[in-house]
């Protein structure tokens, strides 16, 4: 989608600082990182958010879990990790493309909202 940040990324037009990529998902990091790692992992087919998701193929979809587990490998949170995905206005979701943040590398707070 043209008009989209994280396809601009995807892309290349827009610089990020790479962390993971295959055929169906790109992962980097986050320009305003809330842990020691914060990645955000997407899809490369556009789709605006988790509720979207049946516009995605579930071999995208699954991928992109399997890419959470996989950052969570590369950046060493033997320890443990979270994974996110602000979904809609309530979520404040900033950025209508699905993302999944992996945050890690500090013990995390035991609310999520
Ligand atoms: P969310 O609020 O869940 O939509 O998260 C969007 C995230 O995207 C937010 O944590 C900041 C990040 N972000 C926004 N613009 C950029 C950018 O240009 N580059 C990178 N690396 N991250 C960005």
């Amino acid at each position: 989608m043209s008009d989209c940040l994280f396809c601009k990324i995807i892309s290349g037009d827009i610089p990020s600082a790479k962390v993971y990529e295959d055929d169906l998902v790109y992962a980097f990091r986050d320009i305003a990182p809330q842990a020691p790692t914060h990645v955000l992992v997407i899809p490369k087919t556009h789709v605006a958010s988790v509720d979207a998701c049946d516009e995605l193929s579930d071999q995208a979809l699954a991928a992109c879990l399997r890419a959470c587990r996989t950052v969570a490998k590369l950046e060493g949170l033997e320890n443990g990790y979270r994974v996110v995905s602000n979904c809609g206005d309530d979520a404040c979701q900033s950025v209508k493309h699905l993302h999944f943040h992996v945050l890690g590398g500090r013990k995390m707070g035991e609310t999520m909202a």
